[in-house]
């Protein structure tokens, strides 16, 4: 298919509020692009329902969402923001991309092994199929580049599978998508076990620094977080909660790893926790005084959705009557 600019899609899931591990691993890469790119940013609620939700807070996370996209510096002129559950493509090529997928791959991903773990009262066919359905964000706009943390490379990898068979059935369809994956923040782990990943869904509020969160909250998290019982800045076997908060550290100032082993040394782990909370928390208290702001004005959110919902659909509509023709189904007549 021509396409004169470069396609970059991603998305998050309303299904939290968003930590420095979303912001790190994520959005933060989301502005990275010039503008010769044109860059699709969703809410995917459709995901986010995989795992029980209450209806109401589903819906203010999805606004929230929206809006902590928006605080970050991404420009609703510049980039295309939606809903997933406004734009039916979604959901209709996913179905279509199920019947491509293997149940033999879907087995093997790791977010469904650790989700089924974590909700054994509700393994439902959606967390089976979640993959297909991330498919089918991608593939819809020919996207050739998906800015995601570590944690997503394998569904990546099932993505570009899915295309490939998909074309290779049926003659090129889809643009096959590359992952983005930043150097440093790529997977923030847990301020309470830092052997696992941090997730906005985790219950324990000591492990997870948001990016709402105040000042004070964010400076007291870092201080409680897990470390050993050394004293040296650096990283190593059995460091790996000084080493996570080296990661954050660099991630927010851009210092190698060198560098911070220099600036802290001998002066032990309290001083170097605070810093690392100093650090984080002026780089988030714009952003979070611009999501006030924003989340003051429904209104224009909700312009916002519509029209990235628009232009998000003509694009999508595009690519499904061309695989609607490809696997053989009659283009309906409309009026019907
Ligand atoms: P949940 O707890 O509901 O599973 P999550 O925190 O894992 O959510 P997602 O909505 O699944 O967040 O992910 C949104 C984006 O943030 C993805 O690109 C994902 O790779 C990235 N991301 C999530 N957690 C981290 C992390 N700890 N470090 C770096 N990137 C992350
Ligand atoms: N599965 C992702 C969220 C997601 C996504 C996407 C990311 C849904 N669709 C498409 C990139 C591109 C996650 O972070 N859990």
């Amino acid at each position: 298919m021509f396409k004169d600019k470069k396609i970059v899609f991603s998305g998050v899931q309303p299904s939290g509020t968003l930590t420095i591990g979303n912001y790190l691993g994520a959005i933060r890469n989301f502005t990275a692009f010039p503008e010769d790119h044109h860059c699709y940013y969703c809410v995917v609620d459709e995901h986010a329902i995989t795992v029980r939700q209450v209806p109401a807070e589903l819906r203010r996370r999805t606004y929230e969402t929206l809006a902590l996209y928006i605080a970050c510096g991404l420009d609703p002129e510049k980039n295309t923001l939606f809903v997933q559950s406004h734009v039916s493509e979604h959901a209709e090529l996913a179905w279509i991309l199920n019947c491509y997928t293997m149940f033999g791959e879907l087995s093997r991903m790791t977010q469904f092994k650790d989700k089924s773990a974590k909700h054994a009262d509700n393994i439902n066919a959606g967390l089976f199929t979640y993959p297909s359905l991330m498919a089918a964000d991608i593939l819809l706009y020919q996207t050739d580049l998906v800015p995601v943390g570590s944690d997503q490379k394998q569904h990546l990898e099932l993505s570009r599978d899915i295309a490939m068979r998909f074309n290779g059935v049926y003659s090129d369809t889809f643009t096959v998508p590359e992952p983005y994956i930043p150097e440093a923040g790529a997977r923030i782990m847990s301020l309470a076990d830092p052997t696992k990943k941090m997730s906005k869904s985790d219950e324990n509020e000591n492990a997870v620094v948001r990016i709402l969160d105040d000042r004070d909250a964010i400076i007291r998290k870092f201080k409680r977080a897990v470390t050993d019982s050394g004293s040296e800045v650096r990283r190593g076997e059995g460091k790996d909660g000084v080493g996570n908060l080296m990661s954050i550290y660099s991630a927010f100032t851009g210092k190698t790893d060198v560098e911070i082993e220099r600036e802290f040394e001998g002066r032990g782990y309290g001083e170097f926790k605070a810093a690392v909370g100093e650090a984080c928390a002026d780089a988030l208290a714009p952003v979070k005084a611009e999501f006030d702001r924003l989340m003051g004005d429904k209104k224009y959110l909700e312009d916002v959705m519509a029209k990235g919902a628009a232009e998000a659909k003509q694009n999508a509509a595009r690519t499904m009557s061309k695989v609607r023709r490809k696997i053989g189904f009659i283009e309906a007549r409309r009026p019907f």
